[in-house]
């Protein structure tokens, strides 16, 4: 199945809300005036646009309404499709990890699906060749150790893990003597979502942080952050706190195929410009698509 199936499907329930709201004002579209604008701007926003996002693209479509001389609602339909796309289109969606090792920091508050993500991805990037290598960073609780394992014996590919309580950085630290020692293409490394507060997250992080620049000053880093699309406008804030901390490269939003709605994309790309890499659309395995903000927007319009 394509991209466009798999995400059609994956956001059936997004896609049904979006349809509902903004579907239905193209299906009984009378032509355009201050009301039409009005009702988008208000399905916009119940789509998890979130109010400045969608205020913008409502002003962008009126610019190119009246520029273009648009009429129909199909065309009107297009142009809005091209906004949306544009304002997800803030970087570069392919992870850099050109070095070997490369290393991949997976970052979000507890839940978001970071370990799951990990496996996800794993399994994808050793299917694409690479020598893929788990660091199991997230020592707060016990069970996460044991729980990116099970992913690692999934994927088929190596973990390196420490026990409870271990410090997170040391465990990074293995994983970077191990990766040289096995020639691996890249280091997946998962962290810690919930720690005793704001301030010990950020300093584990930037320990992690430190030890990656100091043991590969010249590797490609990503930190990809994981939000879940569930959480609406809240991931929005995590998103923010989180680029504050860590200098975050990309974003994973994860459970598309539950009831979010898909429109929290835009507004994370869009607020903070920085590129939506992954979406993921199940449990499974092969749950991850590599994202790709056209076929996302025509999947939802
Ligand atoms: N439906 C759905 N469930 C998902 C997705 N990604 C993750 N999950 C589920 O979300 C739950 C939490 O996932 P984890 O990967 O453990 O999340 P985490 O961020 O590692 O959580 P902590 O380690 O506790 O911080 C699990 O039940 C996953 O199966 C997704 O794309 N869709
Ligand atoms: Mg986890």
């Amino acid at each position: 199945m394509g991209f466009f199936e798999r995400i059609r499907q994956g956001l059936s329930k997004t896609r049904h809300a979006m349809q509902s709201t903004i579907g239905g004002m193209f299906a009984g579209f009378h032509g355009i005036d201050d009301d039409f604008y009005d009702d988008l701007e208000e399905s916009l926003i119940l789509a998890d646009l979130g109010v400045d996002t969608a205020v913008r693209a409502v002003e962008e479509l009126r610019e190119r309404v009246n520029m273009q001389h648009l009429k129909s609602g199909d065309e009107v339909r297009e142009a809005l499709k091209d906004i949306l796309a544009g304002m997800l289109d803030v970087g570069d969606t392919a992870l850099r990890m050109s070095t070997r090792p490369s290393v991949i920091l997976v970052i979000g508050v507890n839940g978001v699906g970071k370990t799951t993500t990990i496996g996800k991805l794993a399994a994808q990037l050793k299917a694409d060749g690479k020598k893929v290598l788990l660091c199991a960073a997230d020592t707060f609780r016990a069970a996460a150790a044991d729980q990116l394992e099970i992913w690692s014996e999934r994927a088929g590919v190596d973990i390196i893990r420490q026990h409870e309580g271990a410090d997170p950085a040391a465990v990074v630290f293995d994983a970077i003597s191990a990766a040289r020692a096995r020639a691996s293409d890249v280091i997946l490394c998962d962290t810690a979502g919930r720690l005793h507060n704001k301030q010990n997250l950020m300093n584990e992080l930037g320990k992690i942080s430190r030890i990656i620049d100091r043991e590969l000053p010249d590797a490609d880093k990503e930190v990809l952050l994981v939000l879940d699309g569930t959480t609406g406008q809240n991931g929005l804030m995590q998103a923010r706190q989180f680029s504050e901390i860590a200098g975050v490269t990309g974003m994973v939003l994860t459970k598309l195929d539950g009831t979010a709605k898909g429109g929290i994309v835009i507004a994370v790309a869009d607020a903070l410009k920085i590129p939506v890499k992954y979406i993921g659309v199940g449990e499974g395995i092969d749950d991850l698509m590599p994202f790709e903000a056209r076929e996302f927007v025509d999947a939802l319009l």
